[in-house]
């Protein structure tokens, strides 16, 4: 489609949104792998969010945006209590003109509108530790200010998004099938994930023996997913909110580690590049354990530095295993591109061992 045949798409898309302003301009925004953000500009000067749901990644629409309109409405009230700004601090949904929460189109896609929140940015790459120190504070907030949310009335939007071992089984299946004749290019990253099998179970293992709750959590607490004021840097809203699920504090943590404090981007493809950074590692870590308000037990915060490790593994065996598979989930700019994410994310694990002495210690003085 031309750029320009998309733009009239997406205009069409909005007109079944309430908004009735005549819409001046829509174009693509944002650097998500899964779903299709568009930043529309109306003649009244409002601007919106519309963003194409990734259908085959989220199965259940309804559910999915069940879960959002609630998660919400929870934080709004959380949000003006604390004399803050709804509109600001969390995503506000913008209904249909006939009243539901997204739009089927005729190919079947789903849409959903946001209103968009001025004034913000989004950081791909960390620019300092405070920023580090901001997305923490946020997502731990997050999972705080959700706390008493009632857990059974949440949706699994991705069942077993998290379940590392089965990651595994799903990636090992991936190398016996290797329908395109991929494996070749990545023996050393199957031996390196392959001798590592064995520790990504320990988090859901000491789960189902009762040693770590279950919380709400967010589930991709990638540095782009908590939005900065864009003059005093300071965290204002977490955003993405698709995969809000039951899980592990530690896969919360450990995802924003793995992502945020690398040294290199998630797709650099000279790994000699990717170290974990110590300064950021702490400046997370002193957010989160702030923004949590003190509800995390001691057996949660240490085990929040085996959260990195392990989600770092399983990012690895997910990039790898969609490059065996042809690169059907994670959107892919460049032919390798995958492979190249894999990498990053096994230099950063490897890392990690070597720092693992020093990832305890930054933890240890708050247990
Ligand atoms: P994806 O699932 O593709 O990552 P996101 O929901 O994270 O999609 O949106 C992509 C980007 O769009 C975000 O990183 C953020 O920069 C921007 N964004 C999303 N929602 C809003 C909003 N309501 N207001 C301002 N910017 C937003
Ligand atoms: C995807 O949508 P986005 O880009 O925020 C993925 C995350 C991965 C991340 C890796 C629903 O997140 O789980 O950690 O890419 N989201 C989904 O960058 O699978
Ligand atoms: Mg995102």
């Amino acid at each position: 489609m031309t750029q320009t045949a998309e733009e009239e798409k997406i205009k069409d898309i909005f007109r079944h949104f309430r908004p009735k302003d005549e819409i001046l301009s829509a174009a693509p925004h944002g650097s998500g792998h899964i779903n299709r953000t568009f930043l529309v500009e109306t003649a009244r000067g409002r601007r919106y969010v519309l963003q194409r749901i990734n259908g085959d990644v989220f199965r259940n629409t309804a559910e999915l945006m069940e879960n959002i309109v609630n998660v919400t409405a929870c934080l709004r009230g959380k949000i003006e209590q604390d004399g803050g700004d709804p509109e600001r601090e969390t995503l506000t949904v913008i209904p249909t003109a006939d009243g539901r929460y997204y739009y089927t189109d005729e190919a079947g896609g789903d849409w959903r509108v946001y209103l968009f929140i001025e004034g913000l940015i989004a950081l791909d790459r960390p620019q300092n530790a405070a920023a580090l120190y901001e997305s923490g504070f946020a997502f731990g907030r997050f999972q705080e200010r959700l706390a008493d949310y009632p857990v059974h009335t949440l949706h699994e939007t991705i069942p077993d998004f998290h379940n590392t071992p089965k990651r595994y089984r799903d990636f090992e299946a991936a190398v016996r099938e290797d329908r395109l004749c991929r494996a070749r290019y990545a023996e050393r990253e199957i031996a390196f994930i392959r001798a590592r099998r064995k520790e990504l179970s320990f988090l859901i293992d000491l789960r189902q023996s009762g040693g770590l709750p279950l919380r709400i959590t967010h589930n991709d607490t990638k540095l782009n997913n908590v939005l900065l004021d864009a003059v005093t840097r300071k965290a204002v809203c977490v955003v993405d909110l698709d995969t809000i699920m039951p899980g592990l504090c530690a896969y919360d943590f450990g995802d924003a580690i793995r992502f945020g404090a690398s040294t290199a981007a998630e797709d650099e493809p000279e790994t000699d590049k990717v170290a974990l950074s110590m300064e950021l590692y702490g400046a997370y870590t002193e957010g989160f354990l702030q923004g949590c308000g003190g509800r995390l037990t001691p057996k949660e915060i240490e085990t929040l530095p085996m959260g990195a490790r392990i989600i770092t593994l399983e990012q690895g065996i997910r990039f790898l295993t969609d490059y065996l598979q042809g690169d059907s989930y994670y959107r892919i700019s460049r032919e390798g591109q995958n492979l190249d994410r894999c990498r990053t994310q096994l230099a950063l694990a490897a890392d990690m061992e070597r720092k693992w002495e020093k990832m305890v210690d930054k933890i240890r003085p708050k247990v």
